[in-house]
């Protein structure tokens, strides 16, 4: 049994895995046998990463480049190839938010939100396919959100693109099941990260924020999730246990999507 989580000899592609939900996968990914291999923006943040996965007695291979510039992800995903093999595993994990009332907010920043968190893992996954075709199987896992299923106030730009996420991975296992390519979306619930920050901050006198108030009487579990939490999930849906397993959103929330909430 333990060998169906095995991923002894696999190459993983993790974006914006230099901290944070990326590098907690990676390291599952790790653990299980994979060799890690990330993206960030710039060389600093690389290199933060790589001395983070050293830490953990990780060698992780990290890379240059912006999910939305197709050219460059292109160029990469063929240095990668050259330099450290086929990949077998992509989680299109690089995102961002931008928590702004709707009528305030400028298209710009739609777009951006748009182009980072949507367009992102399409122009990725378009780099990797084409190796893992030839490769004969191939795994990608996208990461959705809450907000890939609800809306909230502020969140408009991003509720569409992880909507849009969703589809994207029912599209794409829809068109590469057949090539033994099985896409599936982890989403996380609220997960206490960097991004989630300021929905914590303690207030002034020291109470706690009126939203992790809220998630924490949303949540069935009453807590926030840790990254912790996506490690087992990512493993499965990394490995040859989740073979007949495709389109599927693999929701890692502590119930909030089950549950209507707390009764006043
Ligand atoms: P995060 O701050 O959103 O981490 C995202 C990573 O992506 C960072 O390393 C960031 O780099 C990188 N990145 C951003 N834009 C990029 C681009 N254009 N090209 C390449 N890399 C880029 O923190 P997180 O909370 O770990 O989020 C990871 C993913 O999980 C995101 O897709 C997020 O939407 C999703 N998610 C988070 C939660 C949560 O509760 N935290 C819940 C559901 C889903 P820089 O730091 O250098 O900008
Ligand atoms: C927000 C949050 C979220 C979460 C996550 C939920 O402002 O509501 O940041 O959208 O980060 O994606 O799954």
């Amino acid at each position: 049994m333990k060998n169906m989580f095995k991923l002894d000899g696999k190459i993983a592609l993790v974006t914006g895995g230099s901290y944070g939900i990326g590098f907690a996968i990676a390291e599952a990914l790790h653990g299980a046998g994979a060799t890690i291999v990330f993206n960030d923006l710039n060389q600093e943040a690389v290199d933060k990463g790589i001395a983070a996965y050293k830490e953990k007695g990780i060698t992780a291979h990290g890379y240059v480049f912006d999910v939305t510039d197709a050219v460059t992800t292109k160029e990469k995903v063929e240095k990668i190839r050259n330099e450290v093999g086929i990949i077998d595993i992509l989680v299109n994990n690089a995102g961002i938010i931008k928590r702004i009332p709707m009528l305030d907010m400028s298209v710009e920043d739609f777009r951006q939100v748009i182009d980072v968190d949507l367009n992102g893992p399409f122009i990725v996954s378009q780099a990797v396919i084409p190796g893992m075709l030839e490769k004969g199987h191939g795994k990608i896992i996208n990461i959705c959100s809450m907000m890939s299923e609800l809306g909230r106030e502020t969140v408009s730009a991003y509720a569409a693109a992880k909507g849009g996420l969703k589809m994207l991975t029912r599209n794409i296992c829809s068109e590469f099941g057949e090539a033994n390519i099985q896409c599936n979306g982890l989403g996380p619930g609220y997960i206490a990260t960097p991004q989630t920050a300021p929905l914590r901050e303690p207030q002034a006198d020291g109470s706690r924020h009126p939203f992790d108030q809220f998630i924490i009487a949303k949540t069935p579990a009453a807590r926030w999730g840790t990254t912790e939490d996506l490690q087992g999930p990512a493993v499965f849906l990394a490995s040859d246990a989740s073979n007949f397993v495709n389109g599927h959103i693999l929701y890692v929330d502590g119930g909030i999507l089950a549950y209507i909430g707390k009764q006043p």
